[in-house]
């Protein structure tokens, strides 16, 4: 090993190993990693192969989970310690790829993690962002986003030789792949394709993240999810899908054809997974580029269909996206025919009487209901495009995310569909790569229960529940609880090195860590902080001391989550100037929450907040991230917590809260009036009125934290206040268990033992065995 990292050494740095800084290091480790990985690439023909397209993968660092999957951990860690080095030092000098969001996009990293470790063929196939996803600061309590330009000094990316020209009406633009080598715990490697333009120019951007959203040749693909508020942003958006999906289909071909197969055959070899709507448009541009290389209309249609399946991500309606006309007409006029026959194809089959309703709510009338967007619905004779319904129309499958999720599409988002499409649908629960989220992140965990119940578990998630049999194992519940305070001082010392700012050990750490969604009602957990710190003030105090860690980030147009953000942040600088309320609360909300630091804070976890407004939470993988690492949960019944609640038995999480068929209820009925419970609640009117109270605005931004009052006893869109009080109740009982450490310890290892289920193994084994058939 020494030689080989002494021979890279040489031929990058004219040195050796020894002389490297840690940024050298960094590069020739992930060089050495690269190289091995292509070694075990996949290079048989006639297995049929998936391909993950998708707008975001969060891929998190890569180095230490490369060296875990190629077995040469151990080693690296110990020629660097003769060096005087730690691995961390070196990972920490690795930025982290700035390709993604939130759980979709880590649900699709998982899933390629998953796929190469149980040896499938797969890659994925995305978009190369410049500087990604926005970069977090905070100004004067208030998100500030900055670029993220992580290539800079990444070393992950191979640049290749593939390019394709991407027609935009008049426009032309030059497409390079990159490739991002994938490891897994098997013997063989996969890819991520990433591509962009070689005219893509980072010096268009100006005061934080603006730039000329016109100016596609310079800004394609600079940033992931940019600003949409206006049409220009929006048209950039379909830019960015239309070139995602345009390249993705000439590699799909290209591929198949040099493994000696006919575009006849494609269906055969190929299957693509379209992930939430993003990448729908794949559908149009493969029929495209069939018929454009002699294959006839229909059979091009059939043979698409039987390529693509759809998953769906959410029930809000702002991601079901839908484009006009007009809009794609200007961008993509190539695909206008196409979509215009597939939705003839529609609207014969199904005509207008049979009247499908598309989504809830909609604060419009369908005019006609069929294809393309049921096809297209007039508006003010603007005719929209609405992708969700062709990806299910055209294509052979279409699957939710958690139980829960998968039964309200069925019974209501979609389910006209489903009334014709009965086969077409299905439930694939969400899944975690274990190996990310534990194995290599949590190892001191890891280790001892290998050392109690031996390795297999490794491979067989499952066998996770043998655990059960130290249940009444004080010996082993203890050392559990004492992995865990380990956990606790390591990301208190992180906390402190790079937000300087100090967390006891000794408190709970109760963690919300997610994007900032009103619907995932960070500013319920916000009034619970309020209502304790006026319980404090009263000489009230929680059973336990609890430090409330945030991690989020806000979209920067969507302007209540940037003021839900605020409040958390006054609140943290309030609490860290007063002396008394700290010995029983502390509020952090952590700077640029990314994979990185999710992987340092998902260890140190006791309780894990899900509590979404129920029906709203797709299924959420985090609770399963917490889970696995030991913390309990405490959440609505909603996403993947009611399958998590299944597992672990009522007396093992925490649930509040209204249910998703009370609630559905609720909007269906107008039936929720805030104002009421604001009104008729002293302790919910005083939570809700500290918001603007003189004491926090010291530290406010007023105008920020009137509009979220204001919003909340007006509208509070996602009744936030309809579980606060029983939000407030459960949690203090849960803080009261945790005063008995061998009952919450039993918690815990209950949750570790039971989430077998939840490994992306076991999920991907699910859509192979269904849909994929690889
Ligand atoms: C285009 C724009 C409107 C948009 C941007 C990002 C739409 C959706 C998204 C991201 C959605 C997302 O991250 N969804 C999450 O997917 C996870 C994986 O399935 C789920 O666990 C989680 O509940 C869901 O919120």
């Amino acid at each position: 090993m020494i030689n080989n990292l002494n021979q890279l050494s040489e031929k990058i740095y004219n040195t050796d190993f020894k002389s490297l800084d840690n940024e050298q290091i960094y590069k020739v480790l992930s060089e050495l990693s690269n190289q091995m990985l292509l070694q075990r690439k996949q290079n048989s023909k006639d297995k049929r192969k998936l391909y993950y397209l998708s707008a975001e993968f969060l891929i998190g660092k890569l180095l230490k989970n490369n060296l875990e999957n190629l077995g040469i951990r151990d080693e690296i860690e110990k020629i660097l310690l003769e060096n005087g080095k730690t691995l961390a030092q070196i990972e920490a000098v690795e930025p982290e790829p700035s390709l993604g969001n939130g759980g979709l996009g880590r649900l699709a990293s998982c899933f390629l993690d998953s796929l190469t470790s149980l040896d499938l063929k797969g890659d994925g196939v995305g978009i190369n962002y410049h500087l990604g996803l926005f970069k977090q600061t905070f100004k004067n309590n208030s998100q500030l986003e900055i670029p993220n330009p992580w290539l800079e000094k990444s070393n992950a990316l191979i640049k290749t030789d593939v390019t394709n020209i991407v027609k935009f009406g008049d426009l032309e633009l030059k497409a390079v792949m990159y490739d991002l080598p994938i490891s897994g715990s098997g013997q063989t490697s996969n890819t991520l394709h990433l591509f962009d333009i070689e005219t893509a120019d980072e010096s268009i951007v100006k005061d934080g993240i603006n730039f000329d959203k016109k100016d596609i040749k310079k800004n394609l693909t600079l940033f992931l999810y940019p600003d949409d508020s206006d049409l220009d942003g929006r048209h950039l958006r379909i830019y960015q899908q239309y070139f995602m999906v345009c390249n993705a289909a000439y590699l799909i071909l290209k591929e198949l054809q040099d493994n000696g197969h006919s575009l006849d055959e494609l269906d055969k070899y190929a299957v693509v997974q379209i992930n939430d709507t993003h990448p729908s448009m794949i559908i149009p541009e493969l029929i495209r580029q069939l018929t454009q290389n002699g294959i006839a209309f229909e059979r091009a249609v059939e043979i698409v269909t039987n390529t693509c399946a759809y998953t769906n991500h959410t029930i809000l309606l702002e991601a079901l996206e839908k484009w006009p006309y007009e809009s794609l007409k200007q961008i993509v006029p190539q695909l206008i025919p196409i979509i215009n026959k597939l939705n003839e194809i529609i609207t014969e089959k199904y005509p207008e009487n049979e009247s499908l309703h598309i989504v809830r709510n909609v604060p419009m009338k369908f005019k006609k209901v069929s294809s393309i967007n049921k096809p297209y619905y007039i508006l003010k004779n603007i005719k929209i495009v609405h992708m969700a319904t062709m990806a299910i129309h055209f294509s052979k499958s279409t699957n939710g995310v958690a139980q829960l999720h998968t039964d309200i599409l069925k019974e209501d988002t979609l389910k006209d569909f489903y009334k014709i499409y009965p086969e077409k649908f299905s439930n694939k629960t969400n899944g975690i790569s274990f190996r990310r989220f534990m194995y290599y992140s949590n190892r001191q965990l890891s280790d001892y229960i290998t050392k109690l119940i031996g390795d297999g578990y490794k491979k067989d998630s499952n066998k996770l529940k043998e655990l059960m049999k130290y249940i009444d194992d004080e010996k082993v519940l203890n050392k559990f609880a004492q992995i865990k305070k380990d956990a606790k001082i390591n990301l208190s010392n992180y906390i402190k090195e790079t937000e300087n700012i100090y967390l006891d050990d000794s408190y709970i750490f109760d963690v919300q860590i997610k994007r900032l969604h009103e619907y995932k009602r960070q500013q319920m957990n916000a009034l619970y902080v309020i209502d304790t710190y006026l319980k404090i003030k009263k000489g009230i105090y929680p059973a336990h001391p609890i430090c409330v860690i945030f991690g989020a980030k806000a979209a920067p147009a969507y302007t209540m989550a940037k003021n839900i953000i605020h409040l958390i942040l006054c609140l943290q600088q309030l609490i860290e100037n007063d002396k008394d309320v700290q010995k029983h609360l502390k509020v952090i909300m952590v700077t640029n929450y990314n994979v990185d630091y999710a992987e340092k804070i998902i260890p140190a976890a006791d309780i894990s907040e899900q509590i979404s407004l129920a029906s709203k939470e797709a299924s959420g993988t985090g609770n399963m991230k917490m889970m696995l690492n030991g913390a309990v949960t405490i959440g609505t019944m909603d996403g993947a917590n009611v399958e998590i609640a299944e597992y672990v038995g009522k007396e093992n999480i925490y649930i509040f809260g209204k249910s998703a068929q009370e609630v559905i209820k609720l909007y269906e009925t107008n039936g929720y009036k805030s104002s009421e419970i604001y009104e008729n609640n002293q302790a919910v009117k005083d939570a809700v009125d500290f918001i603007i109270s003189d004491e926090l605005n010291k530290y406010a931004d007023l105008t920020k934290l009137e509009a979220l009052h204001y919003d909340l006893i007006t509208k509070d869109w996602f009744m936030a206040l309809l579980d606060l009080q029983d939000y407030i109740k459960v949690k203090n009982k849960l803080i009261e268990k945790y005063n008995d450490p061998i009952a919450y310890r039993k918690m815990s290892l209950v949750n570790i033992a039971n989430s077998g289920y939840f490994s992306a193994d076991r999920t991907i084994q699910d859509y192979n065995n269904d849909i994929w058939k690889l």
